[in-house]
């Protein structure tokens, strides 16, 4: 049941997978979307496909606050009042051993799934507090609470991601301002394993091989329920996995003795 209806939503990776989704969603609630993406053909691919809903392509790399910061700045007045900030642009990269990992790739992952997601926030925040309310949806993982070997950089950005939405709430307390913070495991239907991979689609759809793993759809769900249940409450986190995916015991390394 739709309790609330955010004006406008801003999403970023909007031309990704989730991104794609959740902004297909938000369209047919008949919102208004800010669409950030770093491509400026796909996001005007993506507007394209939306229309006739009202949208607003703005393009910039989320590793730069100075261009996130003009983005925002930049907005015109009927798409300026941002009540829905879905911070979901995001990466991972690698799955080896940390002790082989690309600083480069653990610097990305940092300056992507960390810089990037607070720096938009900052920028949201105070429109949405002297409006009388807002809503901030971190796109998390399940990485961020379940580490795994090859996670290292990935999971620790999403631990950043989770406490970062629960003390953001601690500090909106008394304002009208929701943040929720959305954690999922295995999704297909995305770039995301052909990025960690580097491009290598046969690595990539061995994730998935043999499972039925959720689908974007499935996550724009959760965020569509969130943002419109009636203002009063405040979902802090979901966690959302596949029927075919569970978390599992310790890893133990038994050696013999010699
Ligand atoms: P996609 O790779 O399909 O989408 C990622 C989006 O982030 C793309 O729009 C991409 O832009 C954008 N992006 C990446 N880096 C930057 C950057 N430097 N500047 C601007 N935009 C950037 O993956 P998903 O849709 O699967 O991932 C979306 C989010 O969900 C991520 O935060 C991911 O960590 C998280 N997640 C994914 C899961 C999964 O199994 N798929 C599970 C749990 C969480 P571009 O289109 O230009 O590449
Ligand atoms: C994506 C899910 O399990 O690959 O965040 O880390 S997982």
């Amino acid at each position: 049941m739709i309790s609330y209806t955010p004006q406008v939503v801003f999403i970023t990776g909007a031309t990704g997978g989730f991104g794609t989704a959740i902004a297909r969603r938000f369209a047919a609630l008949g919102c208004r979307l800010v669409l950030a993406g770093r491509n400026d053909d796909r996001v005007r691919a993506l507007a394209t496909t939306l229309a006739p809903a009202p949208t607003h392509g703005v393009v910039f790399d989320i590793r730069n606050p100075t261009a996130i910061a003009e983005a925002f700045a930049a907005l015109p007045a009927d798409f300026a009042g941002v009540d829905l900030l879905i911070n979901n642009a995001g990466l991972a990269l690698g799955a080896g051993p940390a002790q082989q990992a690309s600083l480069d790739d653990w610097n990305e992952m940092i300056d992507t799934n960390i810089r990037g997601l607070v720096t938009a926030t900052r920028l949201a925040l105070p429109g949405m507090i002297a409006r009388g309310g807002g809503h901030i949806i971190n796109i998390g993982s399940v990485a961020g609470t379940y580490p795994y070997p090859g996670g290292h950089v990935y999971c620790a950005s999403k631990a950043f991601v989770k406490q970062f939405s629960l003390a953001l709430r601690a500090d909106l307390l008394g304002t009208a301002v929701r943040v929720t913070n959305i954690e999922p495991g295995m999704v297909n239907g995305t770039a995301f394993s052909t990025v960690r991979y580097k491009g290598d689609e046969t690595k990539a759809a061995q994730v998935y091989a043999d499972t039925t793993p959720l689908t974007p759809e499935d996550v724009a769900e959760s965020v569509v329920w969130c943002a419109t249940l009636p203002p009063r409450v405040n979902i802090n986190r979901i966690e959302l996995m596949p029927v075919t995916q569970a978390t599992s015991s310790f890893a133990i390394h038994r050696q013999p003795s010699p």
